[in-house]
């Protein structure tokens, strides 16, 4: 009897040091986007947040960007558990589920999301079809545009070859546009090279990739909603002790509650695009309005389309 007490005292704290190490977790964290990206930098500022208060509960271990996993393959390897958690944004994994793309469309906030149950249908969405955990959204209130080097006077691009990602391909098809899809990391070289006369891209974040040395114009207005999120492999999130899960996601929510900043940033970069020489076309007030709610209306139709079971779901949550 003593024996045995005095093994179990013996062995009692090795069993409490193994229990309390294997409550911290580290998680793997790939990134769509290049990592000279300012997208990236933020991120890593965040990780850096998320580790110096997680000692003990939950850390964040950053692998790379598109060198690690290509661009259009970092979904495939969150649905499949190749890494933890995936810095995207849906148009890049359209090849797990088409309801990826639809975020684009949100007129609602993240915050409002949150509220209306457009949050949980997406969730519901993300783990049925691929198997994820969609954590939070941490870019948004940024209009995406029509950068060219051909001057246009009306929204008409016969002849023009864009690069795209299926943000814009229906958009820019429905222009006449002649359309290639590549991931952010090739399109200077494709200017450089004249095998494209433009692309879709967000009102920020072109300076990053240096991409203002190739281009002559953008297209106003703006239209659709950039979104830019963090997906988690579902499996994974569910093996997360509450004390994990609870902290993620409460650091997750930190991150998405930072999105006004994009509002003053995308004025910044408005103003930066024109000191660098970059020249806007903008068609009449008339012509606008039509350009704009024909994105809309074809971005709906698609989504529908795409996605007979949830389109219309997803409309109710995310239009306004
Ligand atoms: O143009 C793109 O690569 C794209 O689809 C996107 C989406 C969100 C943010 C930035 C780019």
């Amino acid at each position: 009897m003593r024996r045995i007490l005095c093994l179990a005292l013996a062995i009692a704290p090795a069993l409490l040091a193994a229990q309390a190490h294997s409550q911290e977790v580290t998680l793997r964290l790939v990134s769509a986007f290049p990592e000279n990206q300012f997208y990236v930098k933020r991120t890593l500022d965040w990780i850096a947040d998320v580790n110096k208060d997680g000692k003990g509960v939950l850390q964040i271990n950053f692998i790379g960007g598109p060198k690690a996993i290509p661009t259009f393959e970092v979904g495939k390897a969150v649905q499949t558990g190749v890494v933890d958690i995936g810095f995207s944004t849906g148009a890049f994994y359209t090849n797990v589920m088409p309801e990826a793309d639809i975020l684009k469309l949100s007129e609602t906030s993240a915050a409002e999301q949150r509220k209306n149950g457009g949050f949980d249908l997406i969730n519901k969405i993300w783990a049925e079809k691929g198997n994820m955990r969609y954590l939070a959204k941490v870019v948004e209130f940024t209009p995406f545009h029509l950068y060219i080097n051909k001057k246009i006077d009306k929204p008409d691009l016969t002849g023009m070859k864009i690069r795209i990602t299926p943000v814009y391909r229906e958009f820019f098809q429905s222009m006449n546009a002649q359309v290639m899809t590549t991931a952010p990391g090739e399109v200077y070289t494709a200017l450089e090279r004249g095998v494209i006369d433009g692309y879709g891209w967000p009102i920020h974040a072109l300076f990053d990739l240096n991409w203002q040395e190739k281009t002559k114009f953008r297209v106003d207005p703006g239209f659709y909603n950039a979104e830019v999120s963090l997906v988690m492999n579902l499996d994974k999130y569910k093996a997360l002790t509450p004390k994990q899960r609870d902290y993620l996601d409460r650091k997750a929510l930190a991150y998405e509650q930072q999105n006004d900043f994009w509002k003053t940033y995308n004025q910044q970069e408005t103003k930066r695009q024109a000191d660098a020489g970059i020249q806007t076309i903008a068609f009449d007030a008339a012509t606008s309005k039509a350009y704009v709610e024909k994105a809309k209306d074809i971005g709906w139709a698609n989504a529908i389309k795409a996605s007979p079971q949830y389109g219309e779901q997803l409309k109710k949550v995310l239009a306004k």
